[in-house]
């Protein structure tokens, strides 16, 4: 049973001061970032004909409107895609709520919300290494000023960070599978006390697949370390028509539902691009020290779970 007072005592928790004033400070952190470092902000779609279709198992959400079907936004990553055909900038980021209606098994994990939001970014003709470098200095800024804005908050939640040494540290998938079996993401991220890349997963359709050697993706993920799990994942993109649609018949993605997407592509008018999205609510999860990222939201949204408001 969910009740109003659980809502208000989430509401007027002084715990939720702290975390609240942490989020600011990081997330004026990511916006001065990206500011210097030329990254122009792009509005969020929240609906779409088109959006990523997500490899893993959910429930449709969307509605039709005018005679069209329109989707909530999984992610931005076509949009954020398509945005670089302008000339005059390569390099974007949205902070971008994403709705993904996934199985009520994924509210124990403590990093998943069936509503969160992202910060979605998206670099032109770059290589991995050029988002590697772009991320580490951005996770190193955020802590930075986190730790110098928000001592007293940090005290208070009882919480000690530690600014990353950067390069943030890059494994590979297989390696870490060879040496801690499957469950390498979890053994990796309890072990380490800093955030680091694993790269090579196989995941979308848009994620680069190595051409000479199949079965390779220029992908990665960025994890946060004590055990707190996956922060980022991105990669290089396909953008080649033959690529995206072999990729596509490859994990039976209906391509009816990717029209426009699909013609672009045939046109070759998608960008050749890099790019990742961080999830702000784990992030804020980790610099807090909090459980489950419920505990950092005002009005959680959490898989299997009635929503109080
Ligand atoms: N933001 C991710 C990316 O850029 C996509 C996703 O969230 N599924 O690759």
């Amino acid at each position: 049973m969910i009740d109003m007072q659980d809502t208000v005592s989430r509401l007027k928790d002084a715990k939720m001061t702290h975390i609240m004033r942490i989020q600011s400070a990081a997330l004026k952190a990511i916006h001065d970032y990206m500011y210097e470092r030329e990254v122009v902000q792009a509005m969020p779609i929240i609906l779409s004909p088109e959006t990523d279709p997500l490899n893993h198992p959910h429930f449709d959400a969307s509605v039709e409107y005018y005679g069209q079907r329109l989707h909530l936004t999984k992610s931005m990553i076509l949009h954020k895609q398509l945005s670089l055909l302008n000339g005059g900038f390569n390099k974007v980021y949205v902070m971008s709520p994403n709705v993904r209606l996934e199985e009520g098994s994924l509210g124990k994990t403590g990093r998943h919300l069936f509503e969160f939001t992202q910060v979605d970014i998206e670099l032109k003709e770059r290589t991995k290494q050029d988002f590697m470098e772009l991320v580490d200095g951005m996770i190193a800024k955020v802590f930075s000023f986190v730790i110098q804005e928000c001592g007293d908050d940090l005290k208070s939640l009882g919480r000690q960070l530690r600014e990353p040494t950067l390069p943030l540290k890059v494994y590979e998938s297989e390696e870490l599978r060879k040496r801690y079996g499957d469950q390498f993401e979890a053994v990796t991220s309890e072990k380490a006390s800093d955030p680091f890349w694993v790269t090579n997963f196989r995941r979308e359709f848009y994620d680069r697949e190595d051409k000479q050697q199949r079965g390779y993706y220029h992908n990665y993920d960025v994890f946060w370390p004590e055990g707190f799990g996956e922060a980022l994942s991105g990669g290089e993109r396909e953008w080649e028509y033959d690529e995206i649609v072999r990729k596509m018949a490859e994990r039976q993605t209906d391509m009816a539902s990717y029209k426009t997407y699909l013609d672009m592509a045939r046109r070759g008018l998608i960008p050749s691009t890099v790019g990742g999205g961080l999830g702000i609510e784990r992030m804020v999860r980790y610099l807090t020290g909090q459980k489950h990222v419920r505990d950092v939201a005002l009005f959680p949204r959490v898989p299997g779970e009635k929503i109080a408001f």
